[in-house]
């Protein structure tokens, strides 16, 4: 954990989100500024800024994780981004997934939070 860290402040309960999973290494939750309906963030709980910083194990499963998510999204569209560096456009420094659905007119009511 990193005590400045707004990832990690959320993984310890100490800034509210809204969760859609919880294990003993991974977290996810909904995005604050989402991109679109749906837009969610899986991190590790073990805290590293960039892809290279976190261990094998925890990237599997964050990858499952993800893949869940797209899966209960309803939607057929969706991009998975994850930023390393300010000049990729990481603003927050502990590792993150972002899972945006793509919905059409037509998927975009599909859509139940949490993940079950
Ligand atoms: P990136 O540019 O890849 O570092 O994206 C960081 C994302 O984190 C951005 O889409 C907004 C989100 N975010 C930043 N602060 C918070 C927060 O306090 N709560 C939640 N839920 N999301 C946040």
């Amino acid at each position: 954990m990193a005590a400045a860290c707004i990832f990690c402040k959320i993984i310890k309960g100490e800034i509210p989100s809204m969760k859609l999973f919880e294990s003993d290494k991974t977290l996810a939750f909904l995005d604050i500024n989402p991109l679109s309906y749906g837009h969610s963030l899986i991190i590790p709980k073990h805290h590293g800024a960039k892809l290279t910083d976190i261990p094998d194990d925890s990237l599997l499963e964050i990858l499952q994780v993800t893949k869940k998510l797209a899966a209960a999204s309803g939607v057929e569209n969706y991009n998975i981004l994850q930023n390393n560096g300010r000049a990729a456009h990481q603003e927050v420094d502990h590792v993150h997934f972002h899972m945006i659905p793509k919905p059409n007119q037509e998927e975009g009511l599909g859509i139940s939070w949490p993940m079950k």
